[in-house]
């Protein structure tokens, strides 16, 4: 295929974009449950709302709640745990009957050093891929992981093309969403890291670091 071609197909993918690994956050936005079911929040005290996810390391972010037309309203019986239905959430009584949606982790922090191409190598033979981030509810997630490795830095699936000076991650998509700490250098041979705050760097793919594999 020719370059230009290649890169114009790239560049149309900014505006199509869908995503399909991870579903379980797909499944709450886009959540299809006609019945009341569980997910993993709650209020930990009753007294004065604080809610949380029940997965270690996530935290709650108002701006991103789902929250139904007068939810939540907590008022004579407690209210401390919260089901989703039709795409909104509402908080019930935690003793309530209903059905649940299970978490389902996509994504592997792998805790041991390897260059780019060795992380790439290891992630395709062993799991998926190495982890690409297409919008800012990827990126939460795999800012939760990158939190658990030893290293400051992990690999992410994305490198740098020097022949294009365009950044594009492996599954051929260009970088539309980004997290870029400031003052990032672009030179040959480079890959994408995200830092244990989240930020992406770029460093020389000979580097070697921990990395997040695909499932
Ligand atoms: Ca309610």
């Amino acid at each position: 295929m020719q370059w230009s071609l290649f890169v114009l197909i790239l560049m149309g993918q900014c505006s199509f974009f869908t995503c399909h690994l991870y579903e379980d956050v797909e499944r709450l936005t886009n959540s299809s449950q006609t019945t009341d079911a569980w997910i993993g929040l709650r209020s930990i005290s009753s007294t004065e709302r604080s809610w949380h996810w029940s997965l270690p390391g996530v935290e709650f972010e108002e701006s991103e709640t789902e929250w139904g037309t007068g939810q939540p309203d907590n008022g004579a019986t407690e209210k401390n745990c919260v089901v989703i239905k039709g795409q909104q959430w509402n908080d019930h009584a935690c003793m309530n009957e209903v059905e649940f949606i299970c978490y389902n982790d996509k994504l592997i922090l792998i805790n041991e050093s390897k260059t780019w191409d060795e992380a790439l190598t290891y992630c395709r033979e062993k799991h998926h891929d190495l982890v690409s981030i297409t919008d800012s509810h990827q990126q939460r997630w795999v800012q939760e992981k990158a939190k658990m490795a030893d290293t400051e830095f992990v690999w992410l699936g994305m490198r740098y093309t020097c022949t294009l000076d365009l950044w594009f991650w492996l599954i051929d998509r260009m970088v539309c969403y980004d997290n870029w700490a400031p003052d990032q250098m672009d030179m040959c041979g480079m890959a994408g890291v995200m830092k244990r705050d989240g930020e992406w760097h770029k460093k020389a793919n000979h580097k070697k670091f921990h990395f997040i594999c695909t499932k």
